[in-house]
């Protein structure tokens, strides 16, 4: 049995050598995704890039943007396509150096620790000296700077979190503020082998745990939770949060014992919530103006919340938001008024549900890592900043406390992700494109990113090269032996970057003389801790089991036990309700303490008299983000040949559209088409369309997408002067028929392809 692993799950395959005929799940996975049957129908799809392309301009009249993303591509042979762009390094780093190379290269590539396609470019651009890099991620980027100020960083939070065991043990009361979504947690970096967050949702269910969904979608929980559903106006969060803390405070039921101990700030906070700073009390008929919960509902809930054990969590979806930080602060500061951080099934989490990492108890070792190498230089952009950096060279921005200038770059190398998927105002990020003399992408796809390059160059798929892979927290490391040979004239990542690190004089740097099954052997090997079979009994064996120490983790246990001898990692040792360092930093929209700060885009700003709908991009159900959106399983989800866009039956009603009909979603930056699905489970006045269908501007009005991709309609607007993290969730928009004849998608084919240059391969 050979079985494969991708961020989605493990599976078996049935394969004739070039072709997978079958996948089944893994038999070890209790709930198996559907997902697995994307990987087979897309191998082979037409949309694979079959060979290295050079855009016509380019290869022509030699690096500049004009043309980029319009002209078609000239094949062209392997030899000549690495000459070209070896010569091309070349020149820009000799003359301008490291800081004239973008190698953020942010995305999620494949499954599988060698192969990993950002380690690998990154490994490469460190031999010829370093690149400017990325920080952050698109998944984390409020959290990854704010937590470190209140609670802990969010690597040491998502180790730590709580076990889901115990919590479907211990926890009278879940309340989840965007759910604990059985969509996302299909989906874990690196790999997820077993799923179990419907059986763990039940489980505590069946025990009597009660649960209440904060979302504007009913299905953001599992049924199995029978749950409560409250459907606040999206991005209001942070008032109902406010309010509760005022009913906790007001009523007494705050613990001002743990309070006192455990953390600083907190009169300041309250202060804020009881109106002593600027004269509004946030009570809940304050919190009802803005969020539509009836202020009863939000008084009782806080009863509740005070009355067992309970948890709080907040999915990573109400930080992907512009002030996303604050609702994010706020859980952790009504978990700290309840007083159960540290205590089992109670207190604090973020992201169960959003990931199936969270809530996995911590292995007792890391995987293998491939080595990186050392950057020469320390430049660096905040993830989402990628079309500011590219339009505004020489300006400066903060972050976190720093100020900071954009880099010049000149070269943009993108290997394992895709930003016309994952960033905003896709027009804007299309004209920040066309700034660099060269743009160069490996992918296996023929993405919008590819369509948007120079140098196009094919990239096998994971079940096209060995390699072994693991996820993030999950104990199964597992071998996955090729299990076909590429398509067409794909090779590995690996294979490519030593070709050109050869011709750049830095071959032997790159690869230290390694081919990939040497490699393999040797990660392993350096790995290896103690007791863990040899590499080649791992690789016989199929798989291992890396051991879990303590499967009944709780949060902060150790930091309740004795907060002096375990202190947290803030500059206080303590969680910080009111941050000196945040407030120091002087920011209007990330102040010392959180608050409710109204965004540009909800449904109480003015521009929603015109924009009446808030658009929720979140994640899609039926893949990962755009990986393998040709695939027959995210094919089935379509309405109409396009994204579905659910609408309550109401909204529905109000445009005259019924399911199955193609609109037109619009607002001041663009419009995509979509096919309408009409759903009682869609709060009103919201309209959902999932990220992750293809971009596809129509040749005649390139503003309208034509395959309802949301990222034409949202901001690229950081969610603070803090972070400068994503906050592609939320936007507002309108939604009308489409009256005109309908364009058909043309991104389930290859662009225009010239077949000038001699293959030779
Ligand atoms: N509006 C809105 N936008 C969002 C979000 C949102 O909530 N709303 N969410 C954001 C989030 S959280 C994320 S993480 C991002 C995701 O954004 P990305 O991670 O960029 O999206 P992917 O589609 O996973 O892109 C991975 C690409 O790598 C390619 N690939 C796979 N394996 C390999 C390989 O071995 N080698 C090479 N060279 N390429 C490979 C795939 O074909 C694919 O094109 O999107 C963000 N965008
Ligand atoms: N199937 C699938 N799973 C995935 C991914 C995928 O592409 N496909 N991507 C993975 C990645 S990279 C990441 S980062 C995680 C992301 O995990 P999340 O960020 O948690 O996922 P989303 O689907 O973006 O959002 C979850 C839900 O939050 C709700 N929500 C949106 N705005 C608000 C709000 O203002 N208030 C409240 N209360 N709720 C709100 C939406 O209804 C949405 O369905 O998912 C991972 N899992
Ligand atoms: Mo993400």
């Amino acid at each position: 049995m050979t079985l494969h692993l991708a961020h989605w799950g493990a599976f078996e395959a049935e394969s004739d050598g070039y072709r997978l005929t079958a996948v089944r799940p893994w038999a070890g996975d209790p709930e198996p995704t559907p997902l697995i049957e994307n990987v087979v129908s897309a191998q082979h799809h037409r949309t694979r890039v079959d060979r290295p392309y050079v855009r016509r301009g380019w290869l022509e009249r030699g690096p500049g943007g004009a043309g980029r993303g319009d002209e078609e591509f000239v094949a062209v042979s392997w030899e000549r396509a690495l000459d070209l762009l070896a010569a091309e390094l070349g020149r820009v780093y000799r003359e301008r150096g490291p800081e004239g190379v973008f190698g953020g290269s942010y995305g999620w590539a494949s499954a599988g620790r060698f192969h990993h396609a950002q380690g690998q470019l990154h490994r490469f651009l460190n031999c010829l000296g370093g690149y400017v890099r990325s920080v952050n991620s698109y998944s984390l980027g409020a959290a990854e700077v704010l937590l470190p100020h209140v609670i802990g960083g969010m690597g040491w939070l998502e180790r730590a979190s709580t076990a889901k065991s115990v919590i479907a043990e211990h926890t009278d009361l879940v309340v989840a503020f965007g759910g604990i979504s059985p969509k996302n947690s299909v989906v874990g970096v690196g790999g997820a082998a077993r799923h179990d967050t419907v059986s763990w949702v039940g489980r505590a269910r069946a025990r009597g745990c009660r649960f209440v969904s904060i979302s504007p979608l009913r299905d953001d929980i599992p049924e199995q939770a029978q749950a409560e559903w409250i459907a606040p106006r999206p991005g209001t969060d942070a008032a109902l949060m406010a309010a509760l803390a005022q009913v906790l405070d007001a009523e007494g039921l705050a613990d001002r014992a743990f309070l006192d101990r455990y953390t600083v700030g907190y009169e300041r906070f309250i202060a804020y919530v009881r109106g002593d700073s600027d004269g509004v009390v946030k009570s809940p008929e304050w919190a009802e103006a803005i969020t539509e919960v009836p202020a009863a509902r939000i008084r009782e809930l806080a009863r509740e919340m005070a009355a067992g054990r309970t948890l709080i969590t907040v999915s990573w979806s109400l930080q992907r938001a512009r002030h996303g930080e604050q609702p994010l602060w706020l859980g952790v500061v009504l978990a700290a008024m309840l007083g159960q951080i540290g205590l089992p099934g109670g207190g604090f989490g973020h992201g169960y549900g959003s990931t199936a990492a969270v809530g996995e108890p911590a292995r007792a070792h890391s995987v293998p890592r491939f080595p990186q190498g050392r950057n020469g230089i320390d430049r660096f952009i905040p993830v989402a900043r990628i079309a500011d950096m590219l339009l505004c060279p020489g300006e400066s921005f903060d972050y976190d406390g720093r100020r900071l200038r954009y880099p010049d770059v000149e070269l943009v190398y993108w290997c394992g992700g895709n930003p016309f998927h994952h960033h905003q105002d896709l027009a804007r990020l299309r004209s920040a494109f066309t700034r660099p003399a060269t743009v160069v992408v490996h992918d296996a796809f023929w993405t919008a990113t590819a369509r948007h390059a120079d140098i196009v160059l094919p990239a096998t798929m994971s079940v096209e090269r060995e390699d072994f892979g693991a996820g993030q927290a999950d104990p199964l490391l597992l071998a996955m032996p090729a299990l076909t040979r590429p398509h067409g004239g794909a090779r590995d990542d690996y294979v490519i970057f030593a070709e050109l690190a050869e011709r750049l004089g830095v071959g032997k740097d790159f690869t230290e003389g390694r081919d990939t099954g040497q490699w393999l052997r040797h990660l392993y090997e350096q790995w290896r801790p103690a007791g863990v079979p040899g590499f080649d009994e791992f690789w016989r064996r199929g798989s291992l089991e890396i051991a879990v120490p303590d499967r009944e983790q709780v949060l902060c246990a150790d930091f309740r036990a004795d907060p002096d001898a375990a202190p947290l990692s803030t500059p206080s040792g303590r969680i910080e309700i009111f941050s000196e360092v945040v407030a120091g930093f002087g920011y209007a929209d990330c102040p010392g303490h959180p608050v409710w700060l109204a965004p540009e885009e909800w449904l109480g700003a003015p521009a929603a008299q015109r924009l009446p709908l808030q658009l929720v991009a979140n994640q899609p159900r039926a893949k990962l983000h755009s990986q393998l959106d040709v695939g027959a399983h995210s094919r089935a989800a379509k309405v109409a040949g396009r994204e579905a866009l659910r609408l309550h039956p109401s909204e529905a009603a109000a445009r005259g559209v019924s399911t199955g009909d193609v609109v037109r979603v619009f607002n001041d930056r663009g419009a995509c088409l979509a096919g309408v699905l009409v759903d009682e489970a869609v709060r009103p006045g919201v309209a959902q369309l999932s990220t992750g269908s293809w971009y596809d501007p129509d040749p005649a009005d390139p503003s309208l997408c034509r395959h309802g991709n949301p990222n034409v309609l949202t901001a690229d607007r950081a969610a603070s002067s803090l972070s400068q993290g994503c906050s592609g969730q939320l936007a507002l928009v309108q939604v009308e028929r489409y009256a005109g004849v309908l364009p058909e998608v043309s991104v389930d084919r290859p662009p225009a392809l010239s077949a000038c240059g001699a293959p030779d391969s």
